[in-house]
């Protein structure tokens, strides 16, 4: 008797996708909990039949039951939570919106689940391209599934078909190739196998994940194949905690030990890897400080008396002081952006020396640092043993703490800037009313815009899962749809999308998607007609305003005339959201406790002041600026910029040390 089951590509994808699961530490979860789609010609056949035939057909495995015996993994059937239910379909209204629900879902799981993501040939397929590039940035892995052109050829051009003069097998999927981090494509029903396991692979590996895509030409989806019943066995993708090597280790404890003025530097391989008792345990052994780059905030508590708060262009004073001083910085799960080392002129020591704990080699060898290439927690957890009985100067711990509570003082101005409630509110005091009427597990997120700089430098994360701010790619659009994910991930928190007119512009139709599956976000919408942060960059890098706000061309032939009379407030309320405006500080907080108490997606619109209110950081980005130029506005911005670069510095290490 042949064990082998007949079904279509698709259907064998469905199946299997189904049944997969990831652990760590002994817990197992589903890895892939649903599937995102938007069909056309490219997958309503394939996948789309597939997931529909698996939604009617209900539980799968009593089907595969009857056909043949499955030899389920023992150990995982005992798994209360295994149960291969079908992979449910979701709808949305654009590709990329998708992918970054995906995101914003993976990410609030730790990684260690995600959704996947269906779309036809063509344009649906490269809609993905920014989601795929924003999750592989982040390091976020979600399942991209792209029809794709025919592989027998057999219909000639189809439609949507980019071709190629440099080649045939050319599509417009492999676009998707530089930024996913497995990219394989199905021509032949014998490769899937080997295709599947190689993105399950991709999917659970915390060093090297992101965007992981199969391409699916249209035809071989559709047809039929005699698959061995094993396929469709539970598989268990183990999530490991790569341990330290022991002379590495050593290093880095001789390093810290002989550190005068140590930094840590908290990215967002903290939370991924549960990491945060241990860094609080660690940090209240050693007194060392702690500073959060966007992804590591909230990796310590904001009041926690050595938490220094944001570092880098963005970054609180407090950290930046420290970070201009420090001697030994330690690196844990970051991947030193721009925006952490402020253009990398935040560390200002001549000798100050890296140590990078990180499970990408990637980033554990940036700035020439001691590469510790071993998982968060392991890590911090050996180095309080290791260390014990050492403690840094508990005069620095002090000056620290200070430095800290000094800037906690300049954010309860900004939060509060007189409190006058009957005047339009500022930045500073919008997040302030909403930090302050937001419970302590509630979630904040955002993406772009002059919104994720105020947040990081100001909001006080009480929970490690509460700020969920995407600022690898720093991608517009991303707020609604990403936050959707969020509270997917995470139904019994509140989620608040904090989003700019600009970002809501460019992708507000996901608004659309939680009234359809009764999700509740909780959206505040700035309105400041116009992209106002790059407004104020434009002030600095001499190009004061151009292009930066929404209005009319005047009869000068510039976009200088009166602001665009866009209604946002009517717009959402059109897409199904419920929707509160706010003219003032008092009328915003009373929107803000309506539409948290509410039960349903809530948009409070409010007007903002142009200046944002923010204290600043005393930190730098670098943005060239026009070297020559007609415009002296421009020629002044240049002499300034030059300035700010001197500040600029490589770090190639420290002569002996290990990399
Ligand atoms: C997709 C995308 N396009 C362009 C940019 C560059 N950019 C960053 S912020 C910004 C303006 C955002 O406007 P808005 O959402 O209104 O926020 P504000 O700056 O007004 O706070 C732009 C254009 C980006 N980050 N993402
Ligand atoms: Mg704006």
């Amino acid at each position: 008797m042949s064990h082998t089951i007949r079904l279509t590509v698709a259907q064998a994808v469905v199946r299997f996708l189904a049944c997969q699961y990831s652990e760590r530490d002994g817990v197992r979860q589903r890895l892939i909990e649903g599937c995102f789609g938007i069909f056309g010609h490219g997958n309503i056949a394939g996948l789309g039949q597939a997931l529909m035939q698996a939604e009617l057909e209900g539980d799968e495995e009593a089907d595969v039951d009857q056909e043949a015996d499955v030899d389920q993994d023992a150990d995982v059937d005992q798994d209360a939570d295994v149960g291969h239910d079908a992979l449910r379909y979701f709808q949305c209204r654009n590709e990329q919106a998708m992918v970054h629900t995906a995101v914003g879902f993976s990410r609030m799981r730790n990684r260690l689940q995600t959704l996947a993501c269906t779309t036809s040939i063509g344009p649906g397929a490269t809609n993905m391209v920014t989601g795929a590039a924003l999750a592989t940035i982040n390091r976020i892995p979600v399942l991209l599934l792209p029809g794709d052109v025919f592989a027998t050829r057999a219909s000639g051009t189809v439609l949507q078909q980019l071709e190629s003069p440099r080649g045939h097998d050319i599509s417009v999927n492999d676009a998707l190739r530089p930024v996913s981090v497995f990219f394989d494509r199905v021509w032949r029903p014998e490769q899937l196998t080997s295709v599947l396991f190689g993105a399950m692979r991709a999917l659970t590996d915390q060093a090297n994940t992101g965007a992981v895509t199969i391409a699916l030409p249209q035809d071989v989806q559709a047809e039929a194949w005699d698959w061995p019943v094993e396929l469709f066995d539970a598989r268990v993708w183990h999530v490991a905690r790569s341990l330290p090597e022991a002379a590495v280790l050593q290093e880095a404890v001789t390093a810290i030990s002989a550190s005068k003025r140590p930094l840590i530097v908290a990215g967002g391989g903290v939370a991924y890897s549960e990491a945060t008792e241990a860094l609080r345990r660690f940090v209240e052994a050693s007194g060392i400080p702690v500073a959060e780059t966007q992804a590591g905030k909230g990796s310590l508590a904001w009041n926690h008396p050595q938490s220094v708060g944001a570092i880098g262009a963005t970054g609180s004073t407090a950290a930046n002081s420290l970070a201009a001083e420090a001697d030994l910085v330690l690196g844990i799960g970051t991947r030193w952006s721009d925006f952490t080392t402020a253009s990398m002129s935040a560390f200002g020591d001549p000798t100050v020396r890296f140590v990078n704990i990180n499970v990408a080699t990637l980033d554990s060898h940036k700035l020439s640092g001691l590469s510790v290439v071993a998982d968060a927690r392991e890590t911090l957890q050996a180095l309080t043993t290791q260390l014990s009985g050492w403690r840094t100067d508990p005069e620095y711990t002090r000056r620290a703490t200070d430095l800290a509570s000094e800037w906690d003082g300049a954010v309860t101005a900004a939060y509060d800037l007189g409190g006058d409630l009957d005047a339009a509110p500022s930045q500073s005091q919008v997040i302030g009313a909403v930090n302050d009427l937001s419970g302590p597990r509630d979630v904040v997120v955002c993406a772009a815009g002059s919104m994720p700089g105020d947040l990081h430098k100001m909001w006080r994360t009480r929970d490690v899962k509460g700020y969920q701010v995407e600022y690898g790619y720093s991608c517009m659009g991303y707020e609604i749809a990403g936050g959707l994910g969020v509270k997917m991930a995470a139904p019994d928190r509140e989620v608040i999308v904090m989003v700019g007119d600009g970002s809501y512009l460019m992708m507000a139709q996901e608004l659309v998607t939680a009234l359809q599956e009764s999700i509740k976000l909780v959206v505040v919408l700035v309105e400041n007609h116009g992209f106002a942060s790059i407004g104020a960059l434009s002030e600095t890098v001499g190009t004061p305003q151009f292009g930066t706000s929404y209005r009319f061309r005047s009869n000068t032939g510039r976009l200088d005339g009166d602001i665009l009379p866009i209604d946002l407030a009517a717009n959402a309320a059109s897409l199904g959201a419920d929707v509160l405006h706010a003219d003032t500080l008092g009328a915003f907080r009373q929107c803000m406790s309506q539409a948290l108490a509410s039960t349903r997606t809530t948009v409070v619109h409010v007007e903002c002041d142009l200046a944002t209110g923010s204290p600043p950081s005393r930190s730098w980005w670098d943005v060239p600026v026009a070297e020559v130029s007609t415009l002296p506005v421009t020629r002044a911005a240049r002499t300034a910029y030059e300035q700010e670069k001197a500040s600029q510095r490589e770090h190639l290490g420290v002569s002996g040390w290990r990399r």
